[in-house]
């Protein structure tokens, strides 16, 4: 037998503390007739009464059965997902954050785009071993026993694919935030300050290059001026308070914070010290920039000050008229982001975004525009981040002004988010 109660429809199951609900009823009845007229009135939140589910009337899940846990089912749907046509092989892969589903800062460890050149290297950390050599005093060799007993630094820094929105240069081509800018993540990483290695081996005075090398079968590498390795580098052990996972280097990736991603070698095996840069794949065929005198600028690393708004988004419609929240991404390579503007109208207009810290220097930062309701009209968002160098991320058209429409990497233009009536968005080119 249910009782039901007289001032809403809450079922109150048999030989229920009846006295706690009654309360609870009380006060839940009058909150929501409360909020109905206000903030939740505006965003279709109704005065109504609570149902006593099923998960209610039984015990849930017991502590063994998820060791290791996992999301809600009910959000199954957010994962990495890739582009099929984007790469000749899987080997040579890429799959997308999916950034139109999180908000802070953080992404979690299970959801970091990927980007393989030869596939995710499963390393027994027992036989692995990171080399110092070249111009050395002392040539070494740590194992990830060793690494581990080295002092460490903790510190957030976004990782982003010179690469993002590489597909975007003449048109808005892929209708989705997580394919237009989810070649980046951020993530809370603990290592060894790389300066601490070097100097450990000690770096012969001519010295002023690295080479870095990875231990998968792409065997990547690239080349670091020594100034870059002495100053803010990391040799992670550890994202987001837990071991490396596989796809990101596990158990030893290297970590350059504000340059691009492909500089952050994973599966991190050897660190050659050097009087120069080694021309690597990397480096020369692949991550340079054609420009429109046909000439390619190379050694383009730090990533320019970029911002994107996650909600609404392709992914995300808004639901409806009234109160919508309106967030996004922030980062810069150079340093920290200080202001977001956001714009309806394509640009002519802007309206300063609260940015929501901690703001970090090279980090992911998260903006929202406070009090935005949609009148249900069709607006061309857009979001302008600056940072603390001055600069102030450009238009498509100022970007194409210098770069022209040859290059693939190095896309940090403002992007257009399409509202319309439906409250459906689309990616968009203006101008
Ligand atoms: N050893 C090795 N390191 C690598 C790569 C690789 O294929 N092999 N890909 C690079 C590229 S191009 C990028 S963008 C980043 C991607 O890091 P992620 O997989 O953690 O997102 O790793 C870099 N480090
Ligand atoms: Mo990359």
């Amino acid at each position: 037998m249910r009782k039901k109660s007289s001032n809403s429809d809450i079922n109150v199951p048999e030989n229920e503390g009846l006295d706690r609900r009654s309360f609870l009823r009380a006060g839940l009845a009058g909150s929501t007739a409360l909020a109905a007229g206000g903030l939740a009135g505006a965003s279709g939140a109704k005065a109504a009464g609570l149902d006593i589910p099923i998960w209610s009337q039984q015990l849930g899940i017991d502590v063994d059965a998820l060791p290791y846990g996992k999301p809600s089912v009910y959000e199954s749907g957010v994962v990495r997902r890739s582009v099929d046509w984007l790469t000749a092989t899987r080997e040579s892969s890429i799959n997308f954050t999916p950034l139109y589903a999180l908000d802070g800062f953080v992404t979690p460890n299970g959801i970091c785009f990927e980007r393989h050149h030869g596939g995710a290297a499963e390393v027994d950390p027992a036989q692995h071993h990171l080399m110092i050599n070249g111009m050395v005093d002392r040539p070494l060799l740590f194992s990830v026993e060793d690494l581990l007993r080295l002092p460490r630094v903790s510190r957030f820094f976004f990782l982003e694919c010179a690469a993002n929105g590489g597909m975007e240069w003449r048109n808005a081509q892929l209708n989705g935030v997580q394919y237009t800018h989810g070649m980046v993540h951020c993530v809370q990483y603990t290592g060894v300050p790389l300066k601490l290695l070097l100097e450990e081996a000690g770096v012969k005075p001519k010295a002023d290059w690295i080479m870095v090398e990875g231990g998968d079968s792409a065997g990547m590498n690239r080349s670091i001026p020594m100034a870059k390795a002495l100053d803010d580098c990391i040799v992670a052990l550890f994202m987001n308070g837990e071991r490396l996972r596989v796809e990101q280097g596990y158990p030893v990736r290297l970590v350059v914070p504000g340059f691009e991603g492909n500089m952050w070698v994973k599966w991190l095996r050897r660190i050659e010290v050097g009087d120069g840069a080694w021309q690597a794949r990397e480096e020369t065929s692949k991550y340079t920039d054609l420009m429109p005198d046909g000439r390619a600028r190379r050694f383009t690393w730090e990533m320019d000050c970029k911002s994107v708004i996650t909600n609404p988004c392709p992914e995300n419609p808004i639901p409806g008229k009234g109160a919508n929240v309106l967030t996004g991404l922030a980062w810069s390579g150079r340093g920290t982001v200080t202001r977001v503007d956001v714009s309806m109208d394509g640009g002519r207009n802007w309206l300063e975004a609260r940015l929501e810290g901690p703001v970090m220097p090279k980090c992911l930062t998260r903006f929202y525009l406070d009090g935005w309701e949609w009148d249900g009209s069709e607006v061309y968002l857009q979001s302008r981040a600056m940072d603390d160098t001055g600069y102030v991320q450009p238009q498509m058209v100022e970007l194409q002004k210098v770069r022209g429409v040859n290059s693939i990497y190095h896309n940090n233009a403002i992007q257009t988010w399409h509202v319309l009536k439906s409250g459906e968005v689309e990616n968009v080119r203006l101008g």
